[in-house]
């Protein structure tokens, strides 16, 4: 069986020099603009940004090859800019279009002539379903996919898939900057997400798996300043529900060195991965780990999980919001019925959060 796979998308592409276009001068934790923090938001909750003008998001559904492509854009990325400089998008909603399973994630970045642009410039992109709270960390939405610099992406997993219902609210939530010294103008973001519908008739239904973020945050906000030198950050969360994980992978920024997840309550130490960085300690990528041919790695109800996130920042100062510590992966509960209780209506103050461009 095909596991889980995560892989690097290369990166090669110049392009031309530009002027950033001017932000909007409004801060982007403003609760109408950005609702992250109180959320117990992924990235920006509490910091910043200014709020870069004129990025919507294209949706369209290729219903020959099953394919939804997702457009974030345009977005320009002035060279040697961090993202407390640099103005961010503001939060993007996508509503499902039909009762389906999201079998798996291609995040690219291209410029408007669709040549490819450094994983690099992109933070990070986090993708929240808006009507489910997320199983592990109740106080946040379901957080169904994410990518950072390394550009992960995410396979399918044969037999399952993340199960959505029409229109269901899925909240994107972007951040840029640019470490690079090439200036990008007018970059989009791409997700290309194949589907498998639910009520067509066809292939058989998929069995349903859950996106676990096991957090060294805990089911705090995921960023954390960067202090220098060595620093190991801990969090642990508890897991309600007995079931196996597929497999795992990890999310850190540059600087990672290593992030280990145990359960504590067996005493087992169930992964570590160890992050790919180059000579600067820059991030390349994350390993996975897959459980597929035991049958998938057992945990049990009231087992408590403990992440911990170790980095080495060599750069003599603390980096504001330079950290994450994010053990990644897909759950299937013995009781799928259980987490039918997760599911919840959108937050309608959400929804007026940004400009939001349909053209399917
Ligand atoms: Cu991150």
């Amino acid at each position: 069986m095909r596991a889980i796979k995560v892989w690097l998308i290369g990166l090669l592409v110049a392009t031309t020099v530009s002027a950033q276009e001017k932000p909007a001068d409004v801060p982007h934790d403003m609760e109408h603009m950005q609702h992250g923090g109180r959320q117990g938001g992924f990235m920006q909750g509490g910091m910043h940004h200014s709020v870069a003008k004129g990025v919507t998001l294209q949706t369209k559904v290729d219903d020959v090859t099953h394919t939804i492509i997702l457009r974030e854009g345009p977005i320009n990325l002035p060279a040697n800019t961090s993202h407390m400089k640099m103005p961010q998008p503001p939060d993007l909603h996508w509503t499902v279009p039909m009762n389906a399973w999201l079998l798996a994630y291609s995040p690219k970045l291209v410029d408007a002539n669709g040549n490819e642009v450094p994983g690099r410039v992109l933070h990070h992109t986090a993708f929240w379903n808006e009507n489910r709270a997320d199983f592990l960390c109740p106080n946040k939405e379901e957080h169904i996919f994410g990518a950072g610099g390394e550009m992960t992406n995410w396979g399918q997993v044969p037999g399952y898939g993340y199960r959505v219902q029409k229109d269901d609210q899925i909240r994107i939530e972007t951040m840029v900057h640019n470490p690079t010294g090439t200036s990008y103008e007018k970059v989009f973001l791409e997700v290309r997400i194949p589907y498998q519908e639910a009520d067509a008739s066809g292939p058989p239904a998929r069995k349903n798996y859950y996106p676990a973020w096991m957090d060294a945050k805990s089911c705090g906000s995921s960023s954390y300043d960067l202090p220098p030198g060595k620093n190991v950050k801990e969090g642990e969360v508890a897991l309600k529900y007995s079931g196996v994980l597929l497999g795992v992978g990890g999310h850190m920024h540059d600087y990672g060195k290593r992030i280990v997840l145990e359960d504590i309550s067996r005493k087992e130490t169930v992964v570590a991965l160890d992050a790919k960085v180059d000579s600067q300690g820059q991030l390349l990528g994350m390993p996975t780990v897959t459980f597929f041919d035991k049958g998938g790695y057992k945990l049990a109800a009231g087992d408590v999980l403990k992440i911990s996130a170790t980095y080495d920042n060599p750069t003599g100062k603390t980096l504001p919001a330079g950290a994450m510590g994010i053990i990644v992966g897909a759950f299937v509960p013995n009781d799928d019925g259980q987490m039918t209780s997760l599911r919840r209506k959108a937050k309608p103050a959400s929804r007026q959060t940004a400009a939001i461009s349909h053209d399917r």
